[in-house]
C-alpha cells in the first residue's frame, strides 16, 4: 500500500505560530457571537467585551462559560447564529436523562468537520487505498456520518456499516479486508469476539474507538482480540462531533485540533488547572451555525504540551477519565466507572455493568460481570479503596451494545436491573 497520509501543516506548526492562529480564532468567534447578539453575545457584553479586539488568549479563562443547560434552554434553534436557510444539517445526541441536544452545521462547518475527521483517519495510518469499516451509528449521532465524511475528504474507501447486524459486519470484514475499523470500544469487543468465534481472520491495522470512556485495560483486550492498534478518538456533538481529538499510532494522548477548537482544563470552581492535572475539559468552537465559547463538557482529562514523536505539536489530552456526572460517590469515595473497567478486564470478560444499589441510605456498589476469577473482588478493593460486591453472571447476561454501552445503572427500588442480582 502507498505511504500513509501525514499530518496537515497546521498540525505541526511551532507553538508560536499556533498561538497566532488560536488568537485569530478567538477574536473571530467573539466577533461572531457579538454580531449574533444572542445569549452568549449578551454575556460577553455584560463582561465588558464588545468585540474580538478587546481580548487576547490570556483573557480566555476570564470569559463566560456556556453549558449544556444553555443548549437545552434554547432548544432547538436558539443558539443558532446564522439565518435558518444557511443550516445545512443538524445532528445531536440522545443525551443524559433523555433530553436531546441538537446542533446545527453550515456547509462550511460540514467541510471543517470532514477535514478534522480526515485528520483522525490519518492519525490511524490511513493511506491511499485504505478501506475504513465504519461501524459507528449513522443518523443524528455524529459518529457514523462524521467518520464517513472524513473518509471521503481524505480519499479512502468507506464501508458505511453503521452499528448492529453483527453477522453482516463479519461478512464484510472478511470479504473487503478493511485496514481501519471505526466503532465504539464496546462494539469493537463484540465484533472481535464474534470474529473469533466464527474463525474469521481479520487484516485490520488500526481502529479509532471513542464516543464513550474506555480504559487502558480494554485497549489491551481489543488489541489482542482484533490484532490492531486501538486508538482513542474523542469528540462531542456540541463542538463538532468526532474529530475534536485523536491519538496517533504512538498511543500517548489525543492530539486536540486546537488550531480550530480552543481547549482548557478547569477545576470545579472553573479555574484553570495546570497541565498534567485532571480537570473538566472546556472547548470553544468557531462553528458558523453554532459557535460556542468555553463550553463545559463535563468530561475529565488532563492536558500536555510536550511534543509527540509523530511530529504533531498540538496540545494532547489524556484519555477521558470519565464524565463529571458519571463519577460515583460511594460512601464518600470517588469512583469513575473506567477505573472499575481497568480491573474487570484483567480478571473477567470485558462485559460488565456497575449497579449502584441505592435502596438503602448507605449505597452499595455491585460489579456484575461474566467469567469473574477469584481475584476480582480483592483487586477492585485495592484499586478503588472501597469494597464492592462482585456478581459473576452467566455468559450473555450483560446487555451488549451496538453503540455506546450503558456501564452504570442505578437500582432505586423494585426488581433488580439485571437477572441474578440480589
Ligand atoms: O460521541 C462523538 C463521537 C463519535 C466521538 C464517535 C468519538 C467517536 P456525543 O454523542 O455528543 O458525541 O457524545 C459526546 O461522549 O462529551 C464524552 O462524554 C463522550 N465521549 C466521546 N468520545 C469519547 C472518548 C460523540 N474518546 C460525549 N472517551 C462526550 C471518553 C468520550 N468519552
Amino acid at each position: 500500500m502507498a505511504e500513509a497520509y501525514g499530518p496537515e501543516p497546521a498540525e505541526t506548526m511551532s507553538r508560536d505560530e499556533l498561538a497566532v492562529v488560536r488568537q485569530r480564532r478567538l477574536r473571530d468567534l467573539i466577533d461572531r457571537l457579538i454580531a449574533a447578539d444572542g445569549l452568549q453575545g449578551g454575556r460577553l457584553r455584560a463582561a465588558g467585551v464588545d468585540g474580538g479586539q478587546d481580548v487576547t488568549l490570556d483573557d480566555l479563562h476570564r470569559l463566560p462559560f456556556t453549558t449544556k443547560q444553555d443548549l437545552w434552554d434554547s432548544y432547538p434553534y436558539g443558539m443558532v447564529a446564522v439565518p435558518r436557510e444557511e443550516i445545512a444539517a443538524v445532528h445531536g445526541s440522545s443525551g443524559t436523562g433523555g433530553r436531546p441536544t441538537l446542533v446545527a452545521y453550515t456547509k462550511r462547518d460540514l467541510a471543517l468537520w470532514a477535514r478534522m475527521c480526515a485528520r483522525s483517519l490519518a492519525c490511524a495510518g490511513a493511506a491511499p487505498g485504505s478501506v475504513v469499516h465504519n461501524a459507528y451509528g449513522y443518523g443524528l449521532f455524529t459518529g457514523g456520518l462524521g467518520i464517513h465524511q472524513g473518509a471521503l475528504a481524505l480519499g479512502v474507501t468507506v464501508v458505511p456499516m453503521s452499528g448492529g447486524m453483527t453477522e453482516r459486519q463479519l461478512r464484510l470484514l472478511a470479504d473487503l479486508r478493511p485496514d481501519i475499523l471505526t466503532c465504539t470500544p464496546s462494539y469493537a469487543v463484540r465484533l472481535g469476539e464474534a470474529a473469533r468465534a466464527a474463525g474469521i481472520e481479520l487484516r485490520l491495522k488500526a481502529g479509532l474507538f471513542g464516543a464513550e470512556p474506555w480504559s487502558e485495560g480494554l485497549r489491551s483486550t481489543i488489541e489482542e482480540l482484533l490484532g490492531l492498534a486501538a486508538l482513542d478518538i474523542y469528540g462531542l456533538s456540541e463542538i463538532i462531533g468526532p474529530g475534536v481529538a485523536t491519538e496517533c499510532l504512538e498511543r500517548s494522548g489525543l492530539h486536540v485540533n486546537e488550531d480550530h477548537f480552543l481547549v482548557e482544563a478547569v477545576d470545579a470552581s472553573g479555574a484553570p488547572v495546570p497541565d498534567g492535572t485532571p480537570g473538566e475539559l472546556v472547548f470553544s468552537t468557531p462553528k458558523e451555525a453554532m459557535p460556542l465559547l468555553r463550553y463545559r463538557t463535563g468530561d475529565v482529562a488532563s492536558l500536555s504540551r510536550e511534543p509527540c514523536p509523530c511530529g504533531r505539536t498540538l496540545v494532547r489530552m489524556s484519555k477521558v477519565l470519565g464524565r463529571r456526572d458519571d463519577m460515583l460517590v460511594i460512601r464518600g469515595v470517588n469512583v469513575f466507572p473506567r477505573q472499575i473497567e481497568s480491573v474487570v478486564v484483567r480478571h473477567a470478560s470485558p462485559h460488565y455493568q456497575v449497579v449502584v444499589d441505592r435502596r438503602t441510605p448507605m449505597p452499595r456498589l455491585v460489579v456484575a460481570c461474566e467469567g469473574a476469577g477469584q481475584g476480582l473482588a480483592p483487586a477492585l478493593a485495592a484499586e478503588l479503596g472501597l469494597s464492592c460486591d462482585v456478581r459473576d453472571l452467566p455468559p450473555g447476561t450483560i446487555p451488549r451494545a451496538d453503540g455506546k454501552a450503558v456501564r452504570v445503572v442505578t437500582w432505586d427500588s423494585g426488581e433488580p436491573p439485571l437477572p441474578g442480582l440480589d
